[in-house]
């Protein structure tokens, strides 16, 4: 396919603050993603659970699945060129430290509070994409997006 998916998150610490929630989704925009779908919610402890279950036994475990139930979260489906590699190229790294120092420009390099309180998710397979969009979006079908939408968008 030419366009490809990916799932988004801003999480609570960003969503929270106005102006961050504007400037992730700023971000996007001027990347040129396509937003294909996009909700805000606030998730289930059990949820969040299962969304982070390969990580299930580490440290951060417990904090992470606390914080992500804090507050709301707003979701995307994105799609792009690429939009997996390159959202997550947006974002940086995952530890607010190697963020700051390797990537000071990227979401969580500008925005990231802690390890946990890192702004942005995003999918880091397609395999996972698929998965986590089916999550948060139990309605949206990828075939019939790509069979009827992404040829028509496609420039
Ligand atoms: O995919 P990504 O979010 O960049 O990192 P993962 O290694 O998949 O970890 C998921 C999630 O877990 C991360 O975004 C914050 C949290 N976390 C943490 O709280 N402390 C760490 N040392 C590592 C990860
Ligand atoms: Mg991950």
């Amino acid at each position: 396919h030419a366009l490809q998916l990916t799932l988004a998150l801003i999480k609570p610490d960003a969503v929270a603050h106005p102006l961050i929630l504007e400037a992730v989704h700023q971000q996007i925009l001027s990347n040129k993603f396509l937003i294909v779908r996009m909700r805000e919610l606030l998730w289930r402890k059990e949820d969040c659970q299962r969304f982070y279950h390969e990580h299930e036994g580490r440290f951060f475990y417990q904090r992470l699945v606390e914080f992500m139930a804090s507050g709301p979260i707003r979701a995307y489906i994105l799609a792009r060129q690429d939009a997996i590699q390159l959202w997550r190229k947006l974002m940086g790294p995952t530890r607010v430290f190697r963020a700051r120092h390797i990537a000071p420009d990227s979401i969580r390099g500008s925005f990231g509070l802690t390890d946990t309180r890192n702004t942005t998710h995003g999918s880091d397979s397609a395999v996972s994409a698929s998965r986590e969009i089916a999550v948060f979006f139990p309605d949206f079908s990828e075939q019939r997006w790509y069979e009827e939408e992404e040829p028509q968008l496609r420039c």
